[in-house]
């Protein structure tokens, strides 16, 4: 294999978010930047040589042309086999499945998640280690620090490689296999749940339903899974043709952007069950007739009835959430006397406790959920838990998520997020919280004290490694919390997003508007952070 050694020159902005490195096309097409950035992570790695690496992506715009670059890098840098999703496709919880199956000794996923894909929008990258996962901190701490001081990367001289014909392929030493990026996962799906029940339930017309694959990755996934082993009409599956720009819409599984399934399922022939994911196909919004479940309740349902599941029927070891994820699966844990951790954002945190048999189940306020079928968060997974569920209880979506807060009470939650603000202002909000931090406990807002106010920082109790910084917590006397945090997978500016939760045991009052019960915290957010001030916005761009 002929090798070339091209020189380079560091870029200074390749410091992985929350889910890897995200930005804009345009800043990836500069001259060695995907290279570099590739190169960083294969430098930072360690006894490769000769290992299988998976590759795939959501397909979004640039995606073909990032993966002939990595695999030419990756031949040059020694990797004995590549797994490739064809056409480049793999959701992001597919891939993490492939890597587990194959023990692979990592994969490279190529997606930016729910942000807008084309030529003007977005891209990203992200390196997941051998259990599936994420890489942890450490790793993403070691790609940013070699990719400011790298000067060369390697790349084979060869073809393009064929992305779209299934097949081995040998070439001068390295092995690409070209999988179908379904087949594998549904055979994952089929152990998890009970789809004789399933396609029954289906099949009788119990059951109706609506999936919105929002023009991204899941749409094979759930026309293989849905359609042709459930046997839901095949217009059940809508959006089902993945597409570089996503149809020029968001891919984000919320009432805003799956706007036509939002539009159907509050309709008055609404099926039983709508669900919704995103680009690359971890998230998921979940709906019924009339009702959209928040994911911290969603969670916390899955957590209360897991046990009906097939692969959850012994039980949960555990349950974890993201710090701003509302507690309502505390209080499930609570009652199962199972043990809850909190974790910073982001889901890399949940893979040393599903590792460690610590945890099952686990999830985020932000349309994610999951267990340890895999290591990422998984939209698929979570459509067919709760279609199962319903199958099981034979209940409807909203009489499963009264029954619930009738149960556990209601932990009434939004998050209002102000996007592409200035980020010496961003900067300036965040100084002005912490500065608070001190004298808030002890105070009293109308009905409300605070009890604590700090900013979160983990201890991870597998590998004791600390995360610091990861957002400021005001919490009340009565259970309520505000959170705010930055985000970390935007693209253009800085995101704050706040986090509001008050918990309502009262049954009376279940059926509260979200932003009217919360009115009063959402007042006292902006008495303490001033986001509206500083920016002189009136509202926040997008609340979910
Ligand atoms: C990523 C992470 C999630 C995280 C989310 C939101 O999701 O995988 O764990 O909760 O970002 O992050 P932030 O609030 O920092 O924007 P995804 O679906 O974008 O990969």
């Amino acid at each position: 294999m002929q090798i070339e050694t091209i020189n380079t020159h560091s870029y200074d902005d390749q410091n992985p978010g929350t889910s890897g490195l995200r930005k804009k096309v345009k800043i990836f097409q500069q001259p060695g930047y995907l290279e570099n950035f590739v190169q960083a992570i294969f430098d930072s790695l360690e006894d490769f040589s000769g290992k299988t690496l998976v590759l795939g992506g959501d397909g979004r715009y640039f995606n073909r042309t990032a993966i002939q670059s990595i695999i030419k890098i990756a031949a040059a840098n020694g990797f004995g086999e590549l797994i490739i999703g064809q056409g480049g496709l793999l959701s992001t919880p597919a891939a993490s499945n492939i890597i587990r199956k194959y023990k692979a000794f990592g994969g490279l996923v190529l997606s930016a998640s729910h942000n807008p894909g084309g030529p003007n929008e977005d891209f990203g990258i992200k390196y997941n280690v051998s259990n599936g996962g994420p890489a942890p901190e450490k790793y993403t701490h070691a790609f940013f620090k070699r990719s400011q001081v790298i000067d060369s990367y390697k790349i084979a001289v060869m073809e393009d490689v064929d992305l779209d014909q299934l097949g081995t392929q040998q070439l001068d030493g390295m092995t690409i296999k070209i999988i179908d990026p379904v087949s594998d996962y549904a055979e994952l799906m089929q152990s998890l749940f009970d789809f004789d029940l399933l396609k029954q339930s289906i099949g009788s017309g119990y059951i109706t339903l609506l999936f919105d694959a929002m023009s991204a990755i899941t749409g094979p996934y759930a026309k293989r899974i849905l359609v042709d082993l459930l046997g839901a009409s095949p217009n059940s599956v809508i959006n089902a043709e993945p597409l570089e720009d996503f149809g020029g819409h968001h891919p984000d599984p919320n009432l805003a952007h799956a706007h036509e399934l939002a539009e159907a399922m509050f309709s008055d022939d609404a099926p039983t069950f709508g669900a919704a994911s995103d680009g690359d196909g971890d998230r998921n919004m979940i709906t019924g007739k009339q009702i959209f479940v928040t994911p911290s309740d969603s969670l916390a349902i899955m957590a209360a009835n897991a046990h009906l599941i097939p692969a959850y029927a012994k039980g949960l070891a555990g349950v974890a959430r993201s710090m701003p994820t509302s507690q309502a699966v505390d209080r499930v844990a609570a009652k199962y006397n199972i043990p809850c951790f909190e974790t910073p954002t982001g889901w890399k945190f949940f893979g040393n406790l599903l590792d460690a048999g610590k945890i099952t189940l686990c999830g985020e306020e932000s349309f994610g959920t999951g267990s340890d079928h895999v290591r990422e968060k998984d939209g698929v997974w979570a459509a067919l838990f709760w279609l199962n569920l319903i199958a099981v209880k034979r209940q409807s979506v909203a009489e499963i998520v009264h029954e619930h807060w009738q149960t556990f009470g209601r932990d009434i939650y939004s998050r209002h997020d102000y996007e592409a603000v200035d980020a010496t202002i961003a900067k300036g909000i965040v100084e002005h919280l912490c500065g608070q931090l001190p004298i808030l406990p002890g105070q009293h807002f109308g009905e409300y004290e605070i009890s604590f106010a700090d900013e979160f920082s983990y201890t991870d109790p597998v590998d004791g490694s600390v995360s610091s910084n990861q957002g400021v917590r005001i919490g009340f006397t009565n259970g309520s919390r505000i959170v705010f945090r930055l985000s970390g997978t935007g693209t253009v500016g800085a995101t704050l997003r706040i986090y509001l939760e008050r918990f309502e045991p009262d049954t009376t009052k279940h059926n509260q508007d979200a932003q009217t019960a919360l009115a009063d915290l959402i007042d006292l957010a902006e008495q303490l952070c001033e986001v509206k001030k500083r920016t002189g916005r009136t509202e926040p761009d997008v609340v979910t």
